[in-house]
């Protein structure tokens, strides 16, 4: 097999080249063969400088992840970059595209670095559980200093080539076009200066206070992930005095530990299935996808103006559809108000937000929709209503246009039927707030045609969504799954647990809320009969009694002004009052029958969706409880933690309150573990 890497000789330069699409992954052919080219550049006395670059979209980004868990082949990383800085000719490193991870660590080690003003430079590994292992937490403060390299390793957010520039990451930016031609003068420029700039060679001043500072400033957003804190402690080490030799080897201890644990797996596996999810197992990769020039949402309500701002922040026109003049006013002022705000941040320019604005056309007239490519039905879940809209719909829109719903619960097929055109509709569920949450769930009629789904999957990415096909059944993958757990926490209460431990056993698992501080938010009346007087259940008692949750500062629990939550004695009472009812003896809950009750209920009801076909893949839903749901992002989604609890223990959990365990979660629990 070929390299990945070539050399090319300019006169005294030689040009090392990477050629490893798609993304220049530093897998062990291309560390061999960057350590070959280092080595031919030193064995050639006309060589008086290098330059390495990387063809394709972009510079090495990262480590090649699909070999991590794998016994290691040599060279091992650290050892490239090592022989790269101690050369003594200097090598410059030449940057477009991402230079990430692994790929900014080679760059580090380089003498020098130029990029281009569109490059993004950023080491990213505590995403994946980890931390920049091969000298990023040792360079990256000895050059830029204790506080960027905080930002950088531990939040893992890439700064641009400017901001790089500024902190001395990157030398000199380059022409766009030019990189090779600008990289190749820049080295016949330094090529006699000495000695040649070292990275390890630099002391980091210790920055104590901006450690504390960071520490406090992230406590939230770090809560339950170890990665973070070993960049931290990483980072601490490279200025506290220590040579570079001994962070370096705290830093490789560091790495191997987070490496073996399960948390770096865990957000490996989300790393792929990210990406896995947007694959359509029967439809082609190049299916020729339909053109969306033009999106229509009707409905200017909360879901409307929220589905509506990701085309226009991506650039889409949007025509909104309401049938009242007010509603339609509020919702394009909602809109308005929150690019506002994004203005307000700093995180939008005042035009960008008046052209956002510009690209939206509000109106009362329904036929306006005929121009439009995709229309998105945002209405309140009806299903006659629904119907009506799709009638319409199909008779005024024109032939080749999606025509998606987004019900979070409906039957897509039942709405398609309405058509003439069943093919060309889908779901497209958003979850609120529509233009936050990262998560779409694709719903897949029976008649859905391939190209539909095709361009829909390819539109969210254009949206920055994550996006999962889902089949068609009450509730898809997401909604499907809470719903056990919420029968589960109610039953819970009945029986004597309060709705403080209920919630309190989610938070510490991860989540960012429990069932009950859900409600709460999202409205206790949500989905209620709305009559007093039929009161069947203690969320019927709560809704009569006008505990509608936080818009009301009463729900399960009592709140202030600010919104902080207490424990209600007057829901203990409801709870009290009926259990005597159904004459319900209360009993001591362990926190442990709590997380088997409502998260093992939730598994097992996932592998019923697998075993149904409503999901492609275990992976999937897994994407859809970490961004739709909260799930925490270091267990990997709730099947991959079944797998780490073990599945016998999940199956054994299960059946030990009852429950009818699923064919497909039983086998897996005593053949080879895999759930599809
Ligand atoms: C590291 O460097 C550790 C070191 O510190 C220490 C070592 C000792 N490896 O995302 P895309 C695949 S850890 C293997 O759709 P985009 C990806 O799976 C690494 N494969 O493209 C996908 O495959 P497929 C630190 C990788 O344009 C295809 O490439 N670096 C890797 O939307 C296209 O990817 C990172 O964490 C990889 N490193 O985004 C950066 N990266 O087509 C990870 C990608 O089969 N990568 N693939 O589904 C990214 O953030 C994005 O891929 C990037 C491009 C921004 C580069």
């Amino acid at each position: 097999m070929s390299s990945p890497i070539r050399t090319e000789r300019h006169d005294d330069v030689l040009v090392i080249v990477s050629d490893n699409p798609p993304v220049n992954a530093l897998g062990a052919a291309v560390r061999q063969g960057l350590e070959a080219g280092i080595r031919e550049a030193a064995a050639d006395d006309g060589i008086k400088a290098v330059v390495i670059r990387c063809d394709g979209r972009t510079f090495f980004a990262g480590a090649d992840i699909t070999e991590f868990g794998k016994p290691m082949q040599e060279p091992g990383l650290p050892t490239v970059i090592d022989m790269i800085e101690s050369a003594d000719k200097p090598v410059v490193a030449a940057i477009h595209g991402t230079a990430l991870g692994g790929g900014c660590e080679v760059a580090l080690g380089c003498h020098y670095r130029v990029a281009v003003p569109s490059a993004k430079i950023g080491t990213p590994e505590v995403k994946l559980g980890l931390l920049p292992g091969a000298g990023g937490t040792q360079r990256i403060p000895r050059i830029a200093g204790v506080a960027l390299a905080l930002e950088m390793t531990a939040k893992g957010d890439p700064i641009s080539a400017k901001q790089a520039l500024d902190a001395g990451l990157i030398d000199k930016l380059v022409g766009e076009v030019s990189l090779e031609a600008d990289a190749i003068a820049y080295a016949r420029e330094i090529a006699s200066a000495r000695p040649l700039p070292r990275a390890s060679e630099k002391t980091a001043t210790a920055d104590p206070d901006a450690v504390a500072a960071f520490r406090k400033a992230n406590a939230k957003r770090f809560r339950g992930f170890e990665a973070p804190e070993a960049n931290i402690k990483c980072v601490e080490a490279a200025s506290n005095g220590s040579t570079f030799a001994d962070g370096i080897a705290n830093e490789r201890a560091e790495f191997m530990k987070l490496m073996m644990g399960t948390q770096s797996a865990a957000q490996r596996h989300l790393f792929f299935a990210e990406r896995q999810a947007a694959k359509i197992d029967d439809v082609p990769a190049d299916t020729v996808l339909r053109d969306i020039k033009r999106v229509g949402v009707i409905g200017a309500g909360t879901m409307g103006g929220g589905i509506s701002m990701n085309f226009l922040s991506a650039g889409i026109p949007v025509t909104i559809v309401e049938m009242q003049q007010e509603a339609l006013d509020r919702g394009t002022g909602v809109v308005r108000k929150n690019y506002e705000a994004s203005a307000a941040k700093g995180r939008l320019k005042p035009e960008q937000v008046e052209q956002a604005m510009g690209a939206l056309n509000p109106t009362l007239d329904f036929a306006a929709l005929a121009e439009c490519d995709l229309i998105i039905e945002a209405v309140y879940e009806n299903m006659d209503v629904k119907k009506e809209i799709f009638t319409k719909l199909d008779a005024i829109c024109k032939p080749g246009a999606i025509l998606a719903s987004n019900t979070s619960y409906l039957n897509i097929d039942e709405i398609a039927a309405c058509t003439k055109r069943p093919e060309d509709v889908v779901g497209m569920h958003f979850f609120s707030p529509a233009n936050v949450m990262k998560l779409l769930e694709v719903v897949r009629g029976e008649k859905t045609a391939g190209d539909v789904l095709a361009t829909v999957m390819a539109l969210a990415k254009k949206i920055r969504k994550v996006a999962v096909v889902a089949g068609v059944c009450h509730g898809f993958i997401g909604n499907r799954m809470l719903m056990p757990r919420q029968v589960e926490a109610n039953k819970l209460l009945m029986e004597g647990a309060t709705p403080e431990q209920i919630d309190r056993v989610h938070v510490e698992f991860g989540m960012p809320m429990g069932p009950f501080q859900m409600s709460d938010l999202a409205g206790v009346d949500i989905g209620w009969h709305r009559d007093p007087t039929r009161i069947e259940n203690i969320r019927d008692a709560l809704a009569a009694e006008g505990r509608w949750g936080q818009k009301k500062q009463a729900g399960f629990y009592d709140y202030d002004e600010k919104r902080n939550p207490t424990p209600s004695p007057r829901v203990a009472e409801i709870i009290e009052d009926f259990r005597s009812k159904s004459n319900m003896k209360k009993r001591e809950i362990s926190d442990e029958e709590i997380v088997e009750r409502t998260l093992y209920t939730m598994v097992n009801e996932g592998a019923l969706i697998l075993e149904e076909g409503k999901a492609q893949r275990a992976s999937d839903i897994d994407v859809v409880w970490i961004y739709g749901y909260g799930w925490p992002v270091y267990r990997g989604g709730p099947m991959f933690w079944a797998k780490s609890e073990g599945l016998p223990k999940v199956v054994a959990g299960l059946e030990k309150h009852g429950f009818p365990v699923a064919a497909s979660l039983k086998e897996a629990a005593t053949s080879d573990g895999k759930l599809k």
